[in-house]
């Protein structure tokens, strides 16, 4: 088993329910263990600002799925949730993101891993901290330093009711 940490987005038809959904449908996934999920985050848009506000939070797993059959789960999810592709950047119910598949380094036309974003995006840095002691990540070094380096956005964690339905 392969530990993976998977990055969720949503800011269309109820993010926060969609996001709760989500974790739940991670669950489920073949041939994997849930491990844990962050705490909910609301966060400004990154990218156009003519969008509303975004849920985010980062979950773990362990998984024997190969890195682009994971990739094809994620996808079938989001398309499962209603997904469109629309506009690059633009608003959408679910993103779920593959940030890091073990110590490996992906480059494939569907999947580069580690996540392209990952060190700029404190929507995906601060969830992730919660969720991990240390950890080092190919390319970009150790996780810890990746998060003082980050630059100041507008992310806020959701009130405790939000965050409930993960402690059941
Ligand atoms: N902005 C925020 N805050 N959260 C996201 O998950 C997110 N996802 C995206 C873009 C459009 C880059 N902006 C985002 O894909």
């Amino acid at each position: 088993m392969v530990e993976c940490y998977i990055a969720l987005g949503s800011n269309l038809q109820q993010p926060e329910e969609q996001l709760k959904q989500a974790i739940l449908a991670l669950n489920q996934l073949p041939k994997s263990r849930f491990v844990v999920a962050s705490s909910l985050y609301g966060s400004a848009p990154m990218g156009p600002q003519d969008q509303p506000d975004y849920v985010n939070a980062v979950a773990k797993i362990e998984t024997s799925l190969a890195p682009l059959t994971l990739l094809d789960q994620l996808q079938a999810l989001e398309m499962a949730f209603g997904r469109v592709k629309s506009e690059r950047w633009g608003a959408r119910v679910l993103d779920l993101d593959l940030l890091l598949y073990g110590d490996q380094i992906i480059d494939h036309p569907r999947l580069k891993v580690p996540h392209v974003g990952i060190a700029q995006r404190a929507f995906v840095l601060l969830p992730l901290s919660e969720i991990v002691d240390e950890l080092f990540i190919p390319k970009l070094g150790r996780f810890a330093d990746l998060l003082l380096k980050i630059e100041k956005q507008t992310l806020w964690r959701l009130p405790d009711e939000s965050n409930e339905v993960k402690r059941a």
